[in-house]
């Protein structure tokens, strides 16, 4: 997919609205349109990658970016100290339904494990 064809890309530029909660020179983090929890963020890179995978062999310092500001995110939301879930659906048959890698951070209530 080119990143002409990605919704990540164009909540990147501002192209398609979000609401952004966190943002920093190559992180951007926002809320999930149909959250699976009281606080579900997504954190991305601003720049293109199909998923983490990519991202880890391109820059995993950005990936070390993305996960530190997964973080503060829980931390802004108050999720941080009751406990949250960073997850990183890689490929379709994990649930990869949008090939911008994103982390999803989600909090706010009990998480069961193993998850579907
Ligand atoms: P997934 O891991 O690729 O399945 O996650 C994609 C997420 O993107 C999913 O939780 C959607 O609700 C979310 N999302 C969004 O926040 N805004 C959108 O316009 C679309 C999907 I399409």
């Amino acid at each position: 997919m080119s990143t002409s064809d990605c919704l990540f890309c164009k909540i990147v530029s501002g192209e398609v609205p979000a609401q952004i909660v966190r943002e920093s020179e190559r992180v951007v983090a926002f809320r999930d349109i149909n959250p699976q929890a009281p606080t579900h963020v997504l954190v991305i890179p601003r720049e293109h990658h199909v998923n983490v995978a990519a991202l880890a062999g391109a820059d995993a310092a950005l990936l070390g970016e993305v996960l530190a500001e997964a973080h503060r995110v829980a931390v802004d939301e108050g999720v941080a100290d009751s406990g949250y879930r960073v997850v990183f659906n890689t490929g379709p048959g994990a649930g990869q339904t949008v090939f911008h890698v994103h982390a999803h951070v989600l909090g706010g209530r009990g998480l069961n494990w193993p998850p579907g």
